[in-house]
């Protein structure tokens, strides 16, 4: 009980730490409410790049990275083989989505990410709706919720009138 009340202690000081160290970075919210469980031991995130980070709108944002999938995803959270997505974490429908892959491939849709492997991914988005918005590459994994990386905020300006979505989706007949 001590030694984990001890391990608790250390937790809370790291969270702190890198609290104190990211501040410019993930100052916002999301990653941070997540359970320490959650956000240290399921996917790690780095070279996270989202850019660019003023943009009008209908220009293209592009968030990519790399993320290892933990090898100590805890027990009492839905394993990432079952269901996972690759999305972006936005207030709201701010971006359309145009172009994902992971390690070159397209990601459509849902997929399975496996424990102790590397991933490699692209996500293209074009500015829809001007603001300042927190944009996070994050992975729904089905029964377990989103898992979210590092955010920028991301500057859109002009007006929302100008957006033009030119992307058509066959028709299924
Ligand atoms: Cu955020």
């Amino acid at each position: 009980m001590e030694r984990e009340n001890h391990r608790l202690v250390r937790q809370v000081l790291l969270v702190v730490l890198m609290w104190a160290l990211f501040m410019p970075v993930v100052f916002a919210h999301g990653e941070i409410a997540q359970m320490a469980g959650i956000r240290m031991r399921t996917v790690h995130w780095f070279d996270t790049k989202i850019e660019p980070t003023q943009v009008k709108v209908n220009d293209i944002v592009t968030v990519r990275g790399k993320f290892m999938v933990s090898g100590h995803w805890p027990d009492y959270v839905a394993k990432p083989e079952e269901w996972v997505f690759l999305n972006i974490g936005v207030p709201g429908p701010v971006f359309v989505r145009m172009d994902a892959t992971v390690n070159g491939m397209p990601q459509y849709q849902s997929t399975a990410f496996k424990r102790g492997e590397f991933y490699e991914y692209e996500v293209k988005m074009k500015a829809r709706v001007p603001g300042e918005w927190h944009v996070h590459p994050l992975i729904n994994v089905w029964e377990a919720g989103p898992i979210s990386g590092p955010a920028r905020f991301v500057q859109i300006t002009g007006s929302k009138d100008d957006f033009v979505n030119t992307a058509t989706s066959p028709r299924l007949e």
